[in-house]
């Protein structure tokens, strides 16, 4: 009786971290901390729709919690969406992370032109390559995390984001 109690108790605790993967579901917020590696926007000089552009960076955890990114701001954006890229008639199209994007224990996640992104969108300004862009990142477990983004030129095909892609690579 106590086995089956016991175990009831972390089906319990496990569903509540919300991370059914997790090994360590007591982690706490006095951990390591989240941080941000190679920030970078794509300017909108040059692109064939100046009102919407995109941020990609690498998002470290050395926590041993899992953690998702659900959303960010930016003040020149009058809508911020987190966009993953799913197949779909066979072309990778992107779409918004309706659940965020995972961040795992003591990995890291990459956002890329043709992978995951944070879009930028309704822009109240241009991007000129040597702008910095502020976007404040927020994540599943309640926290924040600014980031300054310097605008750099757009080396992918025009619309990368719809071309098919052979063999998506979401791993490090
Ligand atoms: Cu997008």
């Amino acid at each position: 009786m106590r086995r089956v109690l016991t175990v009831l108790g972390t089906v319990i605790v496990l569903a509540m971290a919300g991370c059914e993967a997790t090994p360590s579901p007591l982690a706490s917020s006095d951990g390591p901390r989240l941080s941000v590696e190679g920030p970078w926007v794509r300017t909108t000089t040059g692109a064939r729709d100046a009102t919407m552009t995109a941020a990609f960076l690498t998002i470290v955890n050395p926590g041993d919690a899992d953690v998702r990114l659900v959303g960010a701001d930016c003040a020149d954006a009058a809508m911020v969406q987190v966009h993953e890229m799913v197949m779909a008639d066979d072309k990778m199209v992107m779409q918004e992370a309706k659940d965020g994007l995972f961040v795992p224990a003591g990995s890291h996640l990459h956002l890329t032109p043709g992978g995951p992104h944070i879009m930028l969108m309704q822009l109240r300004t241009g991007f000129a390559v040597g702008d910095q862009v502020a976007l404040t990142l927020r994540f599943s477990d309640g926290s924040t995390l600014a980031v300054t983004a310097p605008v750099k030129e757009f080396v992918e095909e025009e619309d990368h984001y719809h071309s098919p892609s052979p063999t998506p690579s979401p791993s490090s």
